[in-house]
């Protein structure tokens, strides 16, 4: 069926402020076709964003929608959700947004298997601030805060996401929006917690102090590191080093948090103990 993507945005906002090339822009066509792939209409569902260039997605996208404060995005669509467990509630984030200031509530919201979609936009780097070093930025990496190259070790979104509890996890890049508008999309069916990392591009605030100074170059450069799921098998651990697996990592059943919520307060009204 075709469709307009401008349906779907507040155009009186367009142009968007992301940098000329940001690769956000891509993750946002891929967000709005994976809805509409979906058939889930604006009206039923939310976006929740933090601060940072990819909490700009609340502003762009034409549904319900809440920016909240840096790193809290998890606590206010885990309310939203409560209180409208039929409403989809979809969240984008940054990789410090998700992982640094609101590292604690990814672990929790995770643990709990409540039914959100979690999209970390991970450009590797706090692009908004000017390209502060991130829980994702590489060893080595120059950043102002790292001007001798970062000496950290790096979250792995995805493996974090699964040792805390999510039940769907994939990975995906700007590089290829067909490949990220399916796990999109078969992240928002999921029912459970949900988390879709995205490999993107800040080639204005990481890449141009990192050798990819270029937003086609940059994207090329995460096409060719992107191993599928299953090549991992496969290849030698010397063709990994560097690499991130993209695909879907983990995708289980098991009991979901509204669900689990209703059926104790069902419970407590009829032994009469909320009286
Ligand atoms: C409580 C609080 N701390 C710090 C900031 C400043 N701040 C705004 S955005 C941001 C980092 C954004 O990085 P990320 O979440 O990775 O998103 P990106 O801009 O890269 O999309 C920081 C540190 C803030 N707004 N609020």
């Amino acid at each position: 069926m075709a469709f307009d993507y401008a349906t779907y945005l507040r155009n009186e906002k367009m142009p968007t402020q992301w940098c000329s090339g940001c690769g956000l822009g891509n993750l946002m066509k891929a967000i709005i076709r994976a809805m509409h792939e979906n058939n889930i209409a604006k009206d039923d569902c939310a976006v929740v964003s933090g601060i940072g260039c990819s909490g700009r997605m609340s502003s762009y996208l034409d549904c319900n929608t809440l920016h909240t404060p840096h790193g809290r995005t998890l606590p206010f669509a885990t309310g939203l959700k409560l209180v409208q467990p039929d409403k989809h509630v979809f969240v984008v984030s940054g990789d410090g947004d998700a992982l640094a200031i609101g590292g604690n509530h990814f672990m929790h919201t995770c643990r709990r298997n409540i039914d959100l979609t979690l999209i970390v936009a991970n450009n590797f780097t706090y692009g908004l601030t000017g390209g502060q070093f991130s829980p994702a930025t590489p060893i080595g990496s120059w950043a102002p805060t790292s001007p001798y190259g970062s000496i950290e070790q790096t979250f792995d979104t995805c493996t974090l996401a699964d040792t805390c509890g999510a039940t769907y996890v994939a990975r995906s890049t700007v590089a290829n929006l067909h490949h990220m508008t399916e796990m999109l999309r078969l992240g928002m069916a999921h029912k459970g917690m949900a988390v879709i990392e995205v490999i993107t591009n800040c080639h204005v605030n990481y890449g141009r102090k990192n050798k990819h100074p270029q937003a086609a170059e940059m994207i090329s450069w995460i096409r060719g590191n992107g191993v599928d799921e299953e090549m991992v098998e496969v290849l030698p651990m010397e063709a990994l080093e560097g690499k991130f697996t993209v695909g879907i990592l983990k995708q289980i059943d098991q009991p979901e948090y509204t669900a689990l919520w209703s059926e104790c307060v069902a419970r407590l009204s009829g032994n009469g103990a909320g009286d």
